[in-house]
């Protein structure tokens, strides 16, 4: 199919990317937009706008009617939805295909298949990928519960199979604790997700989160685009993101980015994915997998030179892989801060005008924002504002470059968290990539104590 006219089910830096992507390949762009964001950059460039509903998200960009009508009256013949909404609502790419719209993401099946932890480790499992040792499906607790945890040897975790960000998860430490904490997840996960249902792993203390990028054309051929290392974290909110890892070696990216790129054109998986590693002790353990474009992208595509959103399209439109896997080449190094209008100490959101803005450019440096002066961040939606993105070719210049970068970049008006970057590239564990998931909550404890 050829698309012709695109609809960006999204906001903010991501509706821009996707709008950019079309732009270069000759696609019209739709915008959908909440009353909140009718003055949003993306909105401005877009070819057409619909206004879908009232600031509130569940009223306008997770409302499906509204966005299949906007994509019908304006005949655009494809939706991207971004990230977050409703990127990895399957019943949504379903409906998208019932009426003859193009989804740019994945099977409908695969994204289902994945929104269930419990589904998605037994599919990884099958697939050849290496697996958290823990129980081989959902659980309560029984004798079966019981003998689990001792096979794979306390603290185990206990995860709600619907769950992912972190919501419902339980340590447990001895066998003592097991029926309680269990039962306490479950009914967080009842509460949380409307769905009981939880599973049990292996509790790895102090280990990495790398993910790596896989791209299939959904009739059997995948590619792998390497890895980022995405372990500075705050309450499970990525913070600063790099590519390569700094712990993974060229031998080591190859060896499991196989794995992964194998893995997916076993399952025919279509378009862009990610999937989620811990890494302890030098052996990666699979936990979940995306089946969307994620925020931190940028550092793929600065280290490959290859636009993951353009090659979601063109493979939505039914192309093939735009490159073989010996074609492309991992160079440099980059690394990605997310700028938030957030007060830099307490987190707490900071919405309000734009007065002041001026981003940071020169050679090697990357902002998607759609922020301008004069603008004003709403309240309602995350407090992300837009992403510094910059390469260098060794990870020391990258490093030089991002400071030289966040020393530019004004934005004045509301708070936001460059002072946070600034301070957490002066530290030496950053510096020399030592750190793990949870370095960052235990550096902003201490810092709090001083
Ligand atoms: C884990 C774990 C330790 N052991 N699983 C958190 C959210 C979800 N995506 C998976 N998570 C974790 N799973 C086992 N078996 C620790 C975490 C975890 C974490 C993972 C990635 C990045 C940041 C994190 C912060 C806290 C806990």
């Amino acid at each position: 199919m050829t698309i012709e006219k695109l609809l960006i089910a999204n906001r903010g830096e991501i509706a821009l990317r996707i709008h950019r992507a079309c732009q270069e390949m000759g696609i019209k762009t739709v915008a959908v937009h909440s009353t909140a964001d009718a003055d949003a950059m993306h909105v401005r460039l877009a070819d057409e706008a619909v206004c879908i509903g009232p600031p509130s998200a569940k009223d306008s960009y997770l409302n499906i009617p509204a966005i299949i009508s906007a994509a019908e009256v304006t005949n655009a013949n494809a939706i991207h939805p971004g990230y977050g909404f409703l990127s990895e609502n399957a019943r949504f790419a379903e409906i998208t295909e019932a009426h003859g719209i193009c989804f740019v993401g994945p099977k409908p099946e695969h994204i289902r298949t994945m929104g269930d932890k419990v589904e998605a480790k037994r599919t990884a499992v099958a697939l050849g990928l290496p697996v958290v040792p823990g129980s081989t499906g959902a659980v309560t607790y029984s004798e079966e519960a019981i003998r689990v945890a001792e096979e794979i040897g306390y603290p185990v975790l206990v995860k709600a199979a619907s769950g992912g960000g972190g919501r419902g998860m339980k340590v447990v430490p001895d066998a003592e604790s097991l029926e309680s904490l269990m039962g306490q997840a479950s009914s967080e996960a009842a509460a949380a997700f409307g769905d009981p249902t939880v599973y049990m792993e292996k509790y790895l203390g102090n280990p990495r989160h790398i993910e790596f990028q896989i791209f299939g054309d959904g009739k059997g051929n995948a590619i792998h685009l390497g890895e980022r290392d995405c372990s500075l974290q705050r309450r499970h909110q990525k913070v600063l993101e790099e590519a390569p890892s700094p712990v993974i070696s060229a031998d080591e990216r190859a060896r499991m980015g196989g794995i992964c790129a194998d893995a997916m054109a076993k399952m025919h998986y279509r378009g862009a994915g990610t999937i989620e590693f811990l890494w302890e002790n030098g052996e990666f353990y699979f936990i979940e997998m995306n089946t969307r474009i994620q925020v931190e992208h940028p550092v793929t595509e600065m280290i490959t030179g290859f636009d993951l959103v353009r090659e979601q399209i063109r493979i939505a439109g039914g192309a093939g892989l735009s490159v073989r896997q010996d074609e492309l080449e991992f160079r440099g190094h980059s690394m990605e801060c997310r700028i938030n209008a957030e007060d830099p100490r307490t987190f707490m959101p900071s919405p309000g005008k734009i007065n002041l803005y001026h981003p940071a450019g020169g050679m090697h440096v990357r902002v998607d924002s759609g922020l301008y002066a004069g603008y004003s961040i709403p309240p309602y939606y995350d407090s992300m504002i837009g992403k510094l993105i910059v390469y260098g070719r060794t990870r020391e210049s990258c490093m030089m470059r991002m400071r030289r970068a966040l020393e530019e970049m004004v934005v004045s008006g509301v708070k936001t968290n460059i002072p946070l970057h600034q301070a957490l590239l002066a530290q030496p564990d950053v510096i020399n990539g030592d750190y793990t998931i949870k370095w960052l909550e235990e550096w902003l404890a201490q810092s709090e104590e001083a």
